[in-house]
C-alpha cells in the first residue's frame, strides 16, 4: 500500500529582505514541493496588484539541489510554465481585499516526476541535509511591501524511483532572424523541451474576442454536440446560458436559441455543465447542475445541436432523490462500474454524494473509449473523434488529457461493428485504430500513446 506524507516545512513566512532563504527537504522519497507566495500590500497601492508574472517576479530562481548538484533550477516564471504547460498542473491563485492589504497569492507547485504522487518517479529518499531548496527573492524590484511564502511537500515513504526528473533552463538572447542554434543538456535522458519566448508577442496587441458570456458566474463544459469534428462549447451561467457552436476557424457563434429545449428548460444558477453520450446513442449529451434549489437537469442530443430534456432519467419528474431539489454542489458523469454505460455521482449541498449507475439491458452496454495513456509521449490535451456503422457515421469528437477520464462513445445495436478512432498527433500524423463493438460484449479501451496495450 502507498502512503503519502503532506509536510509543512514553512508556514505563512515572512520574508524581510531580498536574498537568500535555505529550506532543509525531508529526507523520505519527495514528489512534490508546493510554494505559496503571499506578497503584502499594506499600503493597498493598487499598482502593486499585480497579475501572475508580476508576482512570480519576486521569485528570481527556486533551486533544490542534493549535496549542491542542482536538480531543479529555475525562475519563477519557468517553474510556473513548467507547471502549467508541461506537467498541466493548476497554479491556484487567491485574491485577498481587506481595509488595507489588497493582494494576490499563488501556489506554484514544483513536481519531481511528470506528476505528483508517482511512486517511481520522485526523488529518492536522502539524508538529512543533503536535499535543500534555496529561493532567492527580489521583492524590492516588484514594488511589494513584503512577502509571506509557506512551503509543504508531498512525500511517497517506501517508494523506490527509477527516475526523476530534473529541470533547468536555458536562456538564450537572439541576437538575428533566422536560424540559431542551441547546445541541449547532455549526460541526461532529455524528457523535453519547453520554449517560451520573453519578448516574442511584442507586436500582437489582446484583441477583445467576438463571444462573451455576459455577467455572473459560469461553468462551462466542450462536446461535439453536431459531430462535426469540432468542439462547441456549452456555459451554464449564473443568470443565462449560451451554446456556442464552433464554426471553424476560431469562430464561435452562441446558437442556444436553435438547440431544441436545453434553451428554456435549464434554469439561472448552473454551475458545472458537464457533457456524456448518456443513452449510448452515439450523441454526445448534456448534464446540468445547480448551485441554487433546483435538481440536475439531463438532456439528449438528438443529433445536429438539438437537445430534448431526458424526463425518464429526470429526478424531479420521477420523484426520486428530493433531496437533491435543494441543490447541488457539482455532479459529474462517468462511467464507474465499466460497463460501458455513463453514471452520474452528484455531490448535494447538505454534502452527500450520491451514485446512480445507469442500468443496461445487457450485462454491458456497447461502447468504445479513448484515454491518453499516462506513459504517452505527449502531454496533451489531444483531440479524438470516432465513427461508427455503414456508412460510417461520426460519433463526435472529444479531447483526453494524459490520466484523465477517457472519452467514451455509445454505440447504437443499429451500427454494431466496427468502430474508428481517429486523433491526430502533436507531430501532425493522423493515428486510426479500429476496434469492434457487438452487443454483449465489454466496452473496447484504446490507449493513445501506448500502441501494444487495448
Ligand atoms: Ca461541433
Ligand atoms: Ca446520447
Ligand atoms: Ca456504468
Amino acid at each position: 500500500m502507498a502512503i503519502y506524507t503532506h509536510s509543512i516545512l514553512a508556514s505563512n513566512q515572512l520574508i524581510a529582505a531580498d536574498g537568500d532563504q535555505v529550506f532543509d527537504l525531508p529526507v523520505q522519497p519527495l514528489s512534490a514541493i508546493l510554494l505559496h507566495i503571499s506578497p503584502l500590500n499594506a499600503t493597498s497601492t493598487i499598482a502593486n496588484y499585480r497579475l501572475l508574472e508580476a508576482l512570480l517576479g519576486a521569485v528570481t530562481t527556486i533551486r533544490v539541489s542534493w549535496k549542491g548538484d542542482p536538480i531543479f533550477n529555475l525562475s519563477g516564471v519557468d517553474a510556473a510554465a513548467l507547471a502549467l504547460l508541461w506537467h498541466r498542473a493548476t497554479i491556484w491563485q487567491s485574491n485577498a481585499v481587506e481595509t488595507d492589504d489588497d493582494r494576490r497569492s499563488i501556489v506554484l507547485p514544483i513536481i519531481f516526476g511528470r506528476r505528483a504522487f508517482m511512486q517511481d518517479e520522485c526523488f529518492p529518499r536522502s539524508l538529512k541535509g543533503e536535499l535543500r531548496m534555496t529561493v532567492t527573492f527580489d521583492i524590492a524590484a516588484t514594488g511589494f511591501d513584503g512577502l509571506r511564502i509557506s512551503i509543504e511537500t508531498i512525500e511517497l515513504p517506501g517508494a523506490e524511483p527509477s527516475s526523476v526528473q530534473k529541470a533547468s533552463a536555458l536562456a538564450q538572447t537572439f541576437a538575428a532572424t533566422g536560424q540559431n542554434e542551441i547546445d541541449l543538456p547532455i549526460g541526461n535522458v532529455l524528457r523535453g523541451i519547453l520554449l517560451f519566448g520573453t519578448t516574442g508577442f511584442a507586436g500582437a496587441a489582446p484583441a477583445p474576442s467576438r463571444v462573451a458570456t455576459g455577467g455572473g458566474r459560469h461553468g462551462a463544459c466542450v462536446g461535439d454536440y453536431d459531430a462535426d469534428g469540432l468542439l462547441d462549447v456549452f456555459v451554464g451561467g449564473e443568470r443565462r446560458h449560451r451554446l456556442f457552436h464552433n464554426m471553424g476557424g476560431g469562430r464561435f457563434v452562441d446558437l442556444l436559441h436553435q438547440s431544441g429545449e436545453i434553451e428554456y428548460i435549464p434554469k439561472p444558477g448552473a454551475i458545472r455543465p458537464q457533457t456524456g453520450d448518456v443513452n449510448n446513442d452515439g450523441r454526445q449529451d448534456v448534464l446540468v447542475v445547480y448551485g441554487v434549489q433546483l435538481s440536475p437537469h439531463l438532456f439528449f442530443n438528438r443529433g445536429f445541436r438539438s437537445f430534448g430534456h431526458a424526463r425518464e432519467l429526470d429526478l424531479q419528474i420521477e420523484g426520486r432523490l428530493p433531496e437533491a431539489s435543494l441543490g447541488q454542489q457539482g455532479g459529474c458523469l462517468g462511467d464507474f462500474n465499466g460497463d460501458g454505460a455513463l453514471d452520474m455521482v452528484l455531490a448535494l449541498m447538505n454534502g452527500e454524494l450520491w451514485v446512480f449507475y445507469r442500468e443496461v439491458d445487457n450485462e454491458f452496454a456497447m461502447a468504445a473509449t479513448a484515454a491518453l495513456s499516462p506513459e504517452s509521449p505527449w502531454p496533451g490535451p489531444i483531440n479524438v473523434a470516432a465513427w461508427a456503422g455503414e456508412p460510417p457515421r461520426a460519433l463526435g469528437t472529444c479531447v483526453v488529457r494524459p490520466g484523465g477520464p477517457p472519452a467514451l462513445w455509445g454505440v447504437p445495436e443499429s451500427e454494431a461493428g466496427d468502430v474508428t478512432i481517429r486523433w491526430r498527433t502533436p507531430d501532425g500524423a493522423v493515428q486510426t485504430r479500429v476496434v469492434e463493438v457487438v452487443p454483449g460484449d465489454e466496452p473496447k479501451h484504446v490507449f493513445l500513446g501506448e500502441p501494444d496495450r487495448e
